[in-house]
């Protein structure tokens, strides 16, 4: 088995947490290299983009979330082996980081200015991403994205969900889920009773 070193924030969110959680839910060991925000401008030094997350794997650093994400959701069962199903797979994959760029693209504003964006943002492309995610939904039966089982493309969802419902990102309601794709919030909590998410969270929570 190779080694794994999994680099990113120490936060439940954001774009590590989905290969973090399929890496519990597969029993696969590997090293939850988490720094402070504060470490940050050290710790890109040694990225080439400047950007996390990083995989190493046995030493060699691989970049790109959603590449971490699906090879492990490769190595873990998590990802569709019919090609169908991993396009529906992948599609929620995609869009979901279309909706995380546009959020960040209002990271480091204040005042008035982040409060228009993120307040544009919440009724406009936010909502869209989130109708459309649960249209999804409810088109493949009703309970996960793609095959009918938990793949990554619903800890992606499940971790969106939550960092929107988490009252981190000032001028985004908080209930912002809950009013406009509610079928999302049942769906969240079907990710959450996962035994090995819901035994994971509850051992950091300890
Ligand atoms: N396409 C990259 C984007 C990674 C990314 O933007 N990560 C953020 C943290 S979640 C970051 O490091 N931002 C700093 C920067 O872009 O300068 C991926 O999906 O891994």
């Amino acid at each position: 088995m190779p080694q794994y070193k999994l680099t990113y924030f120490d936060f439940h969110g954001g774009r590590a947490e989905p290969a973090r959680l399929a890496m519990h839910i597969g029993g696969i060991a590997f090293e939850d290299h988490r720094f402070g925000f504060a470490d940050f401008p050290e710790v890109r030094k040694h990225t080439p983009f400047g950007q996390v997350p990083t995989l190493h794997v046995d030493g060699v650093l691989v970049t790109q979330s959603d590449a971490i994400t699906r090879y492990v959701g490769k190595l873990t069962g998590l990802y569709p082996t019919d090609p169908y199903q991993a396009l529906l797979c992948d599609e929620v994959l995609g869009a979901l980081e279309d909706a995380n760029n546009k959020l960040v693209a209002t990271f480091g504003m204040t005042g008035d200015a982040l409060k228009e964006a993120r307040t544009a943002l919440a009724e406009g492309a936010i909502s869209t991403y989130l109708r459309w995610l649960q249209a999804q939904l409810q088109a493949h039966g009703g309970q996960y994205f793609a095959d009918q089982r938990l793949t990554i493309a619903d800890l992606k969802v499940f971790v969106y969900v939550n960092g929107l419902r988490s009252g981190r990102l000032d001028h985004i309601p908080t209930n912002l889920v809950d009013s406009v794709a509610p079928a999302l919030l049942e769906h969240r909590q079907r990710v959450a009773d996962t035994p090995a998410i819901a035994q994971y969270y509850a051992r950091v929570a300890a």
